[in-house]
């Protein structure tokens, strides 16, 4: 299977650098190798990726095609060189070479072509379709600029522009003689021939769609698996000396169009805004995308009659819903078929994957821009509402009913309503969250297609997140379990709970972590100058910063420890760092102000002699990939503490937990599965529960009440408004919390109602801790018992029953 030796890389890397750069070796910057070596890999890549092509065509294999605005896909080199089997070839070759290998691939800049949890569910699945053998390709937008570069400048974010090309693009493959036509706006033209109405987009704005192709390579397999990524161009130069005038201003406004419509990624996360860019970016990927795979399946077959038998789309949330319309345009106008029979191809065709029951995520475009962009499209939407809710009036004869599940309505297009009429299949991303979206948020869907609805609880890549990232804990699990076998077969982990009470095996684990976290300290201090205790408790919360993730419940925790220790310096037995890593929409004035809040609150700390080896409160400046990877290995406790009912599942518990930190958790989205392997004895669980919560608003919350009976809560709140040693008044979350503002009712995410039951859940957690024997105990169970977790599980069950493809 290896394609390399370590000499063989060492040639290989010499003659790049000289074909490329003009340099041998000693003459080669760091940037220099890291380019050579990701061309290196890419090529061994391409060269299989022609093969797997070539045989998914010659045996007629049905093609999985994974649409998603993003792909949060981190480094490549490690990972590229992990999944091919020449990582310590590499390593070997580079420092022959005279490199230092830690060093280049520490220069690799993140590929951040998204936000958070979808961006990086999309890339983990990437990777198991290719290791499972999966014909599947993934599309999205080669952004320019990737999620923002976060810096903290007097406790407060700054966004700095991400621009990662640079470096990035030696893994991209631009193949300009694919390229697609994209058309916006203009007018339609009808006209009747032959019996048959065309229709025909007149005076249209066209952009280019060149494809930039990231070659993903499997693990343990010589398949490999594409990443398409859109770029835009031009269609028309501006400066042709011939063009009237109204084509010259035409042309300038493609160009305009074509420059900003890749530019950047919109760095919202469960948030929509109803931004015209925002369209064009989601229909110029979808078209393209569309267009490149009916031509693909048209070179096969001669025909897109059996599109269905051949193709099937998921989509990644809505944000490429206009696939089914613009599916329906290409089988209608450009293939001449009749609309049923498009109808039938394009529903047996896509599938939607939603992601969160947030309201304000939901999207819904004003159809007056829907219209005016798209009018073609608009047309094709229209008819599939009115066709949709006549099945709907049909089925229920309930007004109320008509409303909730209509496509069109109040001047707006609601796309997930759209996409459940669309496709073959939804699914949620856990057990709970699925069982929300069946009996509330598509609850009259579901009474009237309950075979469509379905869960698939997420994964994650165990050999990015496990394996390559902590090689200590990969190698204590290859001599326990006896080898490798748990890569391709994750469920193996499982034997690790045989080695639960084995001292020896603990105090290996114990050595395991006690290196990581040295190891990360030193990053720490490397990169952000603080320093860290390796001694103390690691104990982190890092994701978006959102208030459903109730950061602020983490912090009011923080300060009634600090209160605590304030009047009795043994109040803390053992030392307890808290770390956070979390980016704020730029848009989000209130993630910011927590942002501000948790560096004020650990400046205190900071320059409070009393907390010295006691306390520590570190925000990690700009939460990433690259930063998760050094992270999840050092962590401790893994702080997932969501409102229940709002986080659909979470993937960055399931690295926590595979990595042998313990949970501090609700049971909200995939907690509640972590739970039922491991038992309420292998987890620290609290708060009120998903219908608890849902009954507590219904009877009307009011937390004031909580304020007044509880002087500890007071106390923290009071904290609030006061602020810290910086004069910082946080007054304004204070109001939020008991009185709401901005429409927004008082503690809307009910952190006061799980107040006390957090407190001590962490002083249970902070008790276990004195005690190695259990901890460690635990921490085996948890690594043991992660292997439901691994994104081969979850992508084997869309192969099986949604995709109704053969896997490995
Ligand atoms: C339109 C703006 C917008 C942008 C992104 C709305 C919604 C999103 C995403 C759906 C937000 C997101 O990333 N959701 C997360 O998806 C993960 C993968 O399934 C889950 O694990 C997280 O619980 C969920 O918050």
């Amino acid at each position: 299977m290896t394609p390399f030796t370590t000499k063989t890389l060492e040639e290989a890397l010499t003659a790049k650098l000289m074909l490329n750069f003009g340099k041998a070796p000693d003459e080669a910057t760091d940037q220099e190798m890291m380019k050579a070596s990701a061309l290196v890999l890419r090529d061994v890549m391409a060269i299989r990726g022609v093969e797997s092509h070539k045989k998914a065509r010659r045996e007629q294999q049905k093609q999985v095609h994974y649409l998603s605005l993003e792909f949060l896909m981190g480094r490549s080199l490690m990972k590229n060189a992990y999944n091919l089997e020449v990582l310590p070839q590499l390593k070997e070759a580079l420092e022959h070479l005279g490199f230092k290998a830690a060093d280049i691939f520490e220069l690799e800049p993140d590929a951040g072509l998204g936000n958070g949890g979808l961006g990086r569910l999309a890339a983990c699945y990437l990777d198991s379709m290719t290791t499972l053998e999966i014909p599947a390709t993934g599309y999205s937008i080669c952004y320019e600029l990737g999620i923002f570069k976060q810096k903290i400048v007097e406790g407060q974010q700054v966004e700095l522009p991400d621009d990662w090309k640079n470096l990035g693009a030696a893994w991209l493959l631009p193949k300009p003689e694919e390229a697609q036509e994209v058309r916006f706006g203009g007018t339609l033209r009808e006209f009747w021939d032959d019996g048959h109405l065309h229709i025909v987009n007149e005076n249209a704005i066209t952009v280019q769609a060149i494809p930039c192709d990231m070659v993903v390579a499997g693990y343990g397999t010589k398949h490999v698996n594409t990443l398409r990524l859109w770029d835009a161009r031009a269609s028309h130069p501006v400066d042709m000396a011939l063009f009237s005038r109204g084509e010259y201003l035409k042309a300038a406004e493609e160009e305009a169009m074509a420059k900003t419509i890749a530019r950047i990624l919109y760095p919202e996360d469960n948030h929509y805004e109803g931004k015209s860019l925002r369209l064009k970016q989601q229909y110029f990927f979808v078209s393209a995308t569309v267009q490149s795979i009916a031509r693909n399946h048209l070179e096969t077959y001669g025909t897109l009659k059996n599109f269905h038998e051949k193709n099937v789309i998921q989509i990644n949330d809505t944000h490429p819903t206009l696939v089914i319309p613009e599916l329906m345009r290409i089988f209608i106008d450009e293939a001449g078929m009749s609309w049923d029979e498009a109808w039938d191809i394009t529903r047996q065709s896509v599938a939607y994957t939603n992601h969160t029951v947030l309201a304000e995520a939901l999207e819904r475009w004003p159809q007056s821009l829907v219209e005016t962009l798209l009018p073609r499209i608009w047309q094709i939407i229209q008819e599939i509402s009115a066709r949709w809710q006549k099945k709907v009036e049909e089925f229920y004869h309930d007004p109320t009913k008509t409303k909730k599940m209509a496509i069109l309505w109040d001047g707006e297009v609601r796309m997930a309503n759209l996409c459940i009429a669309g496709g073959i299949a939804v699914n949620g991303v856990s057990g709970l969250h699925s069982d929300i979206l069946k009996k509330d948020v598509f609850k009259e869907a579901c009474g009237m297609e309950p075979w469509k609805f379905q869960n698939v609880t997420n994964g994650i890549d165990h050999r990015r997140w496990l394996s390559e990232i902590n090689p200590g804990l990969d190698g204590l699990i290859r001599d326990l379990t006896g080898g490798d076998e748990y890569l391709t077969h994750p469920a193996a982990l499982r034997k690790l709970d045989d080695y639960a009470d084995d001292k020896t095996v603990q105090a290996r684990l114990a050595a395991i972590k006690r290196k990581n976290k040295e190891d990360f300290a030193a990053y720490a201090k490397k990169t952000q100058g603080v320093v860290l205790n390796p001694d103390a408790i690691f104990d982190v919360q890092v994701k978006r910063l959102h208030e459903y993730k109730r950061q602020l419940l983490n912090v009011l925790h923080i300060i009634s420890l600090y209160q605590k220790l304030q009047e009795d310096p043994n109040a803390i037995t053992h030392p307890h760092t808290f770390l956070f890593g979390a980016k704020a929409a730029p848009g989000y004035a209130v993630a910011k102000r927590i942002i501000r809040l948790i560096n004020s609150l650990a400046d205190e700390i900071d320059h409070n002699p009393i907390c010295k080896d006691k306390l520590q409160v570190v925000f990690l400046e700009n939460y990433r990939v690259s930063l998760a990877e050094r992270l999840m290995p050092a962590s401790e406790v893994s702080q997932q503490i969501s409102t229940a009912g709002k986080e659909a599942s979470g993937t960055g518990n399931m690295k926590f937990m595979m990595n042998g930190a313990l949970t501090v958790g609700t049971l909200d989205g995939a907690n509640v599965e972590m739970h039922e392997v491991l038992g309420d004895e292998n987890m620290f669980l609290f708060g009120l529960h998903a219908d608890e919560v849902e009954r507590l608003k219904k009877e009307g919350y009011v937390p004031q009440r909580l304020y007044n009976r509880d002087p500890v809560l007071q106390n923290c709140l009071n904290a609030l408004r006061k602020g810290f040693r910086d004069g910082v008044s946080y007054e304004d979350l204070y109001q939020r919390l008991l009185f709401g503002a901005g429409g927004s009712p008082a503690d809307e995410y009910l952190l006061l109602a799980d107040f006390a039951s957090y407190c001590q859940a962490e002083q249970r957690m902070a008790e276990t801790y004195g005690n190695a024997e259990r901890w460690n105990r635990m921490s085996i169970h948890n690594i043991a018992r992660s292997g439901i977790f691994a994104a081969d599980r979850a992508v084997a069950e869309y192969a099986d029953n949604i995709w109704h493809v053969p896997h490995k």
